[in-house]
């Protein structure tokens, strides 16, 4: 059965699923969304997956699911081995509040930081003190997730699993804004980044992020005004550019319409 994973690399939440797959050995084929970003993407991506996120996973069979956590799921249901998720309902609800923590405060920060540094909002030293508060608020995220680490080699437990894919994606983006992590922590990321199904994302990532660095903040800002980027600033990721002094960034991209929220579909 064909699988097609609508994609950017740099989605964590894109990684979440392509590591999950490769972990259970399930061939698939991702797909960029056209104008990904701009909220106007239509086609099958759009249809998969109606708030015009990525990831989005597509079947042969008429399979449409958008949501990482909900693909991922089906994906376990699906391709029960090897499983992801540990063995004991304590152990299981431990695994689904660690992601529920990562998917929504952690991401809500990097993607605030990505918003400031590679998108140009806001400017001068309110958006330096904004990028310097996201940053200190992942040091306290490292210090919660080193709590739940303990002394075990993966977050999901005796094996890899679940618990780690659902971390190491965000963590890899932290890093790459100078958040890198210490101690247990860092012992366990360059175990998780060795696990073939992570470096293929890992270098699909920096693929693009390399590219990326040709292309100027001007010329990203210059599309922002024009309405090719149309950023969407759903749930937490509002709550914390509103929370970390970024109001005025809300109501700058409300005016020039380069952000969006999610109508009924
Ligand atoms: N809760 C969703 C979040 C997906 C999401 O926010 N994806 C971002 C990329 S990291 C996206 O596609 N944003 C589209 C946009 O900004 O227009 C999930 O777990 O899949």
């Amino acid at each position: 059965m064909p699988v097609t994973v609508y994609d950017h690399p740099l989605s964590p939440y894109g990684q979440k699923v392509k590591i999950a797959l490769a972990e259970k050995q399930v061939e698939f084929t991702t797909l960029m969304p056209e104008a990904i970003g701009s909220g106007n993407s239509g086609g099958v991506f759009q249809q998969a997956s109606p708030r015009g996120e990525v990831p989005a996973l597509v079947t042969d069979d008429g399979t449409q699911i958008f949501d990482s956590t909900i693909i991922v799921e089906y994906i376990e249901d699906r391709w029960p081995q090897p499983p992801l998720l540990p063995d004991t309902p304590q152990a299981k609800a431990r695994v689904r509040m660690l992601e529920d923590v990562m998917d929504t405060h952690f991401e809500a920060i990097t993607c605030g930081l990505s918003e400031l540094k590679n998108f140009g909002r806001g400017e001068g030293p309110l958006a330096e003190e904004i990028f310097d508060r996201g940053l200190a608020q992942i040091q306290q995220w490292y210090q919660w997730l080193e709590a739940q680490l303990g002394d075990a080699d993966w977050f999901n437990g005796e094996r890899f699993g679940w618990g780690d894919l659902c971390v190491v994606p965000f963590i890899n983006g932290a890093a790459g804004f100078g958040a890198i992590p210490e101690d247990a922590l860092a012992d366990w990321l360059a175990r998780a980044n060795a696990r073939s199904s992570v470096t293929a994302c890992r270098e699909a990532a920096q693929a693009v992020a390399f590219d990326s660095e040709a292309v100027s903040l001007e010329a990203v800002k210059t599309a922002m005004d024009q309405g090719l980027f149309k950023r969407e600033y759903r749930d937490h990721r509002l709550e914390w550019m509103i929370k970390s002094g970024g109001l005025q960034i809300v109501v700058d991209g409300l005016e020039k319409n380069n952000l969006r929220f999610i109508e009924p579909f």
